[in-house]
């Protein structure tokens, strides 16, 4: 029996210097400790020894078992350590590795556009203005001369909320807000970029919701040649110093006279090509005297005041500078073409 009981402890102590996880030993501790284990037979059959005997072996049983456990715990031990350093080897870092590249995004060049226009006003002398996008009837019609039965306040036409208010189909109303503020008292003079909305179809030149950026110039004596030399200063700085500009008579019902304001054709420098449609001059503006019923209306005395106005689209003088043939590229959010404006 002794023998028997050393025999199986060697068998044991080898077996658990040849597991190499924690579930092979848990295998071996099961195997020699556990209820059908070899001890505990060993430990029933003990009634069957003699009185002699059942002390002696019995001693020896306890010893073979300590001894196992003892050996199981510290190989438990030792496999746990393995353990982490081999986590700890895993997820060790290489510091001399190249660092993952990381994605610059870029302005919009919608954004792009306005910061340009406005960094060419604010050199000549403008303020930016902003308001509110919700306008109430009066500053985004009336206060410009857009009577209530005026074709363009057709519900058709814009974005209505209830009968007085709406989506602002133009920046104008800043403007009148602007004046208004001023109580009576020029010069006024600022330009207002911002959202537009208006009930179209979207095609590749319309869309219901766009940007404008239009200007305003009140003070004593403002004239039409003031227009022009403005006018004409922002298009050199903008499209470049070798661009012209030309006017056209029109009609808007917040100016008086009122203009339409041409650049000539960077392309074919007025030859005529397939930008210009041939004629040497592609529209970008609106323009005019500031009506003087608007002026009235945001207090300001016409016999005293007078000044000039603009406007213009931003999405259209993004195409034109940059050549891209359809508006809705500007909301699609098409990584291919928004990743063409990255400055590197
Ligand atoms: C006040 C008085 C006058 C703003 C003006 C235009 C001419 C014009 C269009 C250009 C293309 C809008 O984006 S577009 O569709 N704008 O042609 N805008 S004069 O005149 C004003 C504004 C406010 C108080």
């Amino acid at each position: 029996m002794r023998e028997q009981l050393e025999k199986l402890k060697l068998e044991a102590l080898s077996q658990i210097k040849n597991a190499s996880t924690k579930k092979e030993l848990q295998e071996v501790r099961i195997s020699y400790l556990g209820k059908k284990g070899p001890i505990t037979e060993v430990l029933r059959g003990m009634g069957k020894l003699s009185a002699e005997e059942r002390p002696l072996i019995g001693q020896v049983v306890n010893v073979v078992r300590d001894t196992i456990k003892e050996e199981i715990e510290q190989k438990e031990q030792k496999l746990e350590e393995l353990e982490v350093e081999a986590k700890l080897a895993s997820e060790s870092i290489d510091v001399t590795l190249p660092g993952r590249p990381i994605q610059i995004g870029a302005k919009h060049p919608l954004t792009a556009v306005i910061e340009e226009v406005e960094d060419a006003f604010i050199g000549l002398g403008f303020s930016v203005a902003q308001g509110p996008e919700v306008e109430i009837d009066y500053y985004n019609f009336e206060a410009l001369n857009l009577p209530k039965n005026h074709p363009a306040r057709d519900m058709q036409d814009s974005f209505y909320f209830t009968e007085e208010l709406l989506l602002r189909t133009q920046t104008s109303p800043v403007q009148a807000r602007t004046m208004e503020q001023h109580q009576g008292k020029g010069p006024v003079k600022i330009i207002c970029p911002g959202k537009v909305f208006r009930r179209d179809d979207d095609d590749a030149t319309h869309s219901h919701q766009f940007m404008q950026i239009e200007g305003l110039f009140v003070d004593e004596n403002v004239r039409m040649s003031d227009l022009k030399g403005v006018l004409d200063a922002f298009v050199k700085q903008f499209f470049g110093a070798d661009r012209e500009i030309r006017l056209r008579p029109s009609f808007f019902p917040f100016t008086e006279p009122s203009v339409e304001v041409d650049v000539s054709c960077g392309i074919c420098k007025g030859q005529g090509c397939r930008i210009c449609k041939h004629t040497g001059w592609i529209e970008v503006l609106g323009a005019g005297m500031v009506h003087p019923r608007v002026l009235e209306m945001s207090g300001f005395d016409s016999s005293k005041y007078s000044g000039f106005a603009f406007g213009m689209g931003v999405e259209r003088l993004a195409m034109l500078k940059h050549d891209i043939d359809d508006i809705r590229h500007f909301y699609t959010n098409d990584m291919r073409f928004l990743a063409q404006f990255k400055r590197v």
